[in-house]
């Protein structure tokens, strides 16, 4: 609560000058629509010099794998950490050329700065276009993400430059209106969801500083309290393929629209976004499965995936990374059925079998990967739907070799979107003390409810 109290919009000089909403109107009903009217014909065509000399802006080219590696390496070394630098996200390349490179992609959205000199690169913004629903209208929107600024030039107001630049790149493909999220509180959020883990290896999580010892208890009744069978149990699941791409899609499209704010996919995004394709991914960044009932001629009645996103350690040389999995979309056709028991009953049960697939081990020897293919991570977006509202939005190897069909996750991390509070506390989920906020910019609308209490931060 203190966080949301201690700066007013006053505080925020850039934020202030932007089209976003007010901390104090945020609350307020409001009639939704754009905030600014903008006029295409008044936004310059190019970019201004870059704002400090000796620096320069660079359009990457991320279909080119040294480019594609250059910005793996800045976020590597320099993207989101923990307040008490622990931990720092560590996206693999594969994660993204996959995010990155999305259905529409646009070079120019990949937006880089660079040492005019060494030809360092020491900045990176990013967009990628989206259709966003909020309520009942379509946006067509950017979503921003991977903003990064090497720690040496952090505090010297840079973050407002590169976004300003992405945001006249916006302007200039004629689009006006962007999400985009933060675990810190800007002015002012659309919805705010809560992290929240499941240890698959609580040990490992024990021994890093991630999880602590609880009182009273002791590490073996951790261990067996985390306990996963084997085997999943539900009947018909499979591993989603290119032909599930349609029912997916159906199925996720009704789901969805039963929040009030979502992403409204085509199925070229529904293959890209769930599908694993190796040429895409060399290293596996999503998992998808499908439940085919046998009863209904093979239709597909629910589906799950979770992305991968590691998290360096830092200075732990005897775990180096924290393998992460995301829960991401999934649909069942029992959120149609008007049974909320029922529907709490078939999700325990699915995400029950995605913690069992997210464990499963595979660490035998294992053919090498080809070595030019470093594993990094960050924190994805995956747009929030909750119950009232629901949008879901590496180093070089230093672990042993995975292959891409290995999960071996350490920690299963979902949010309070979508209609996940109805199993978090049965699968053994707990509140972590991060949260999410999502933002629209240029764009008022009434706050969502993500699982989180902007009043009472709870
Ligand atoms: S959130 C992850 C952001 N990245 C990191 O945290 C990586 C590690 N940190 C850094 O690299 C996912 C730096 O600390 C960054 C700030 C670069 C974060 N969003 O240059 P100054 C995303 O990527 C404001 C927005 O001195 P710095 C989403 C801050 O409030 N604003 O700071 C990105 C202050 O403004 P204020 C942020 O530490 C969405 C100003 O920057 C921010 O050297 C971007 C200070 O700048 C953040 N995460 O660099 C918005 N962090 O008004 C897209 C700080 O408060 C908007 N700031 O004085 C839409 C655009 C498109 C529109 C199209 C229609």
């Amino acid at each position: 609560a203190s966080q949301r109290n201690t700066k007013d919009m006053a505080s925020h000089k850039f934020w202030q000058t932007q089209p976003v909403p007010k901390f104090e109107d945020a609350m307020k009903p409001v009639e939704e629509g754009p905030i600014k009217i903008i006029d295409p014909e008044r936004v310059p065509k190019e970019a201004p010099p870059f704002a400090v000399q000796g620096f320069e802006w660079d359009t990457l080219d991320l279909t080119d794998e040294h480019q594609l590696q250059e910005v793996y390496e800045l976020l590597t070394h320099h993207y989101v950490e923990d307040d008490e630098a622990m931990f720092r996200f560590n996206y693999s390349s594969s994660f993204l050329n996959w995010a990155l490179k999305a259905p529409g992609w646009r070079k120019d959205w990949h937006i880089g700065v660079r040492a005019t000199t060494s030809r360092r690169l020491v900045a990176f913004i990013s967009g990628i276009p989206v259709s966003l629903r909020v309520r009942k209208t379509t946006l067509s929107c950017s979503e921003i993400n991977f903003l990064c600024i090497h720690k040496k030039l952090r505090s010297k107001r840079l973050a407002p430059v590169l976004i300003q630049e992405v945001t006249r790149r916006c302007y200039v493909q004629g689009v006006f209106q962007a999400i985009y999220t933060a675990g810190i509180l800007l002015p002012a959020p659309v919805s705010t969801c809560r992290y929240f883990h499941r240890s698959l290896n609580w040990e490992k999580l024990y021994e890093v500083g991630f999880s602590p010892l609880p009182a009273g208890s002791t590490k073996q009744r951790q261990i067996a309290r985390y306990k996963l069978p084997k085997e999943t149990e539900t009947p018909g699941l499979r591993p989603m393929e290119t032909k599930d791409v349609d029912a997916v899609l159906d199925l996720l499209t009704r789901y969805l629209s039963r929040m009030d704010i979502a992403q409204e996919f085509s199925s070229e995004e529904v293959a890209h976004w769930l599908v694993h394709d190796e040429k895409v991914c060399p290293e596996q960044v999503v998992w998808s499965y499908v439940v085919e009932d046998p009863n209904q001629s093979g239709k597909i009645t629910e589906f799950f995936s979770f992305y991968c996103l590691e998290s360096t350690v830092i200075g732990n040389t005897k775990h180096p990374t924290i393998r992460a999995a995301y829960l991401f979309y999934y649909a069942t056709e029992m959120a149609f059925a008007g049974d909320q028991k029922a529907l709490k009953e078939r999700l325990n049960r699915l995400i029950h079998d995605a913690l069992v697939l997210a464990k499963k081990v595979g660490l035998s020897p294992l053919p090498s990967l080809p070595s030019a293919t470093p594993s990094l991570s960050l924190s994805f977006l995956p747009l929030i739907p909750s119950p009232s509202f629901p949008i879901p939005l590496s180093f070089p190897s230093r672990a042993p070799q995975l292959t891409p069909t290995q999960a071996n996750f350490d920690v299963f991390n979902a949010l309070t979107l979508l209609h996940n509070p109805l199993f978090l506390e049965d699968q053994k989920f707990g509140a972590g003390d991060g949260q999410l906020n999502y933002y629209l910019y240029n764009y008022r609308a009434n706050y969502i409810n993500g699982g989180v209490d902007p009043k009472t931060n709870k």
